[in-house]
């Protein structure tokens, strides 16, 4: 056959396996079946205590590909879990107040963050870094600070490598904080995420896609806020990682996270404003993560998900969130005004300096006052690159009349011309 034969074929073969899976897709459409028995198997789960690392990550990373989602249970010890519980709830107390400082002062006689941090403790009672970008105003402090029993899980080995494995060898942690989900009070107000008067029923949503795919770029159309979002359809690569690190047990009735498994690898978004969704319904398919406190839910941040917005469990939902992504990432390069956001919150040197040697490796980014170069694994790779090419030369040097068919083996196929 020649060329343009097996383009045909090629053609022929890709539509007739498109036709088997779209029949495929029709034997398996009970999708609510389907997810309701990975729900109740929970085979997105693996247990970081019990088995050894490789497997874990490998079952992980494979999870993460199939469903865009995994859970790692027992990463934080039972018995640290209802201490570092009780440190988070006092840290989302002291960054609300912090936060609520800053926008005070800010809102006040026009000031301005730079003044802010010039007199900070002093005069004004908030706490404020200055950030490693020049001409950026300074921000809060990263939430990490106010939770250093939190700080010696957060790099945890078994976690590190499903990221590493996932996303690249050199990680930054670009967005860290609580996310607290409260239970149904009893004066009536309704327990669950978000304003009061959207929180309640087991049937509503809020579903989006997470940064660097969350369509709204945080500031919406406002260029001081907005974080930047990777324009529909989404590449398929993972580019973040988003970990929630629960603190208290959670399911379909304390705040276990919605998700609908698959939904990473689909090219419309639930705040697409052309892909027919609508984001507080139900998804056929959805269901809600199950895991112990002291396990991390770990997604890949295009999956479609929501907080839970009912929690009638009597118990507030603790977990802190935190967004992981490749050195390559454009993590903090936009947003001037985003003094709000949870982007990139700064450290200062003695903050950085206390925290655990595995950690700094993934928070470096955040110090002004550290140089953030590229980490070995990367140097490693760009070394043996090198070395590669001097053979190269080498050989050109030795033997330059081998050459010639040196690379007669390598063929590189064209796709199938457009007309
Ligand atoms: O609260 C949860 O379970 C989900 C949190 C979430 O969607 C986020 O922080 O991006
Ligand atoms: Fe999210």
């Amino acid at each position: 056959m020649n060329i343009s034969e097996l383009h045909a074929k090629a053609a022929r073969l890709e539509r007739e396996l498109q036709e088997t899976r779209d029949l495929l897709t029709q034997a398996n459409h009970d999708v609510e079946a389907i997810t309701a028995d990975l729900a109740r198997t929970r085979a997105y789960a693996f247990n970081a205590a019990t088995i050894s690392v490789e497997d874990v990550v490998e079952d992980g990373a494979n999870s993460l590909s199939r469903y865009g989602f995994c859970v790692i249970d027992n990463v934080i010890p039972t018995s640290q879990v209802d201490s570092i519980c009780k440190e988070v709830l006092a840290a989302q107390s002291a960054i609300a107040k912090n936060m609520q400082g800053v926008r005070d002062l800010l809102g006040s006689e026009g000031r301005n963050g730079w003044e802010l941090l010039k007199n900070q403790t002093a005069t004004n009672k908030v706490e404020l870094r200055p950030v490693r970008r020049a001409g950026y105003p300074p921000k809060p402090p990263n939430d990490i600070v106010w939770m250093p029993q939190y700080a010696q899980h957060l790099a945890n080995p078994v976690v590190t490598a499903v990221a590493r494995r996932v996303l690249d060898d050199h990680l930054r942690i670009a967005q860290l904080h609580p996310r607290i989900i409260a239970t149904d009070k009893p004066d009536g107000t309704l327990g669950g995420f978000g304003a009061v008067e959207h929180r309640g029923r087991a049937d509503t949503r809020e579903w989006h896609t997470d940064w660097p795919h969350d369509l709204s770029a945080y500031g919406r159309d406002n260029p001081d806020e907005n974080v930047g979002c990777i324009r529909q359809p989404f590449p398929d690569i993972t580019m973040c990682l988003v970990m929630i690190w629960y603190l208290t047990d959670v399911d379909e009735n304390s705040g276990g996270t919605w998700v609908v498994p698959g939904s990473h690898k689909d090219k419309r978004n639930p705040r697409g404003p052309s892909d027919g969704i609508t984001v507080t319904a139900p998804i056929p398919g959805d269901m809600q993560v199950t895991a112990q406190a002291g396990s991390v839910y770990i997604q890949d941040s295009r999956s479609w998900h929501a907080s839970a917005m009912h929690n009638p469990s009597g118990r507030e939902r603790v977990a802190v969130v935190n967004r992981w992504c490749p050195w390559w990432l454009s993590v903090d390069d936009y947003a001037p005004g985003g003094i709000h956001n949870t982007v990139c919150r700064p450290l200062a040197h003695s903050e950085y300096l206390a925290l655990p040697a595995d950690l700094q490796l993934l928070m470096r980014h955040l110090c002004p006052d550290e140089q953030d170069t590229l980490q070995q694994p990367v140097l490693d790779r760009a070394g043996a690159a090198a070395l590669r090419t001097r053979w190269g030369f080498r050989q050109l040097k030795e033997n330059p009349d081998g050459l010639a068919q040196a690379n007669a083996h390598v063929r590189v196929p064209l796709g199938p011309s457009k007309n």
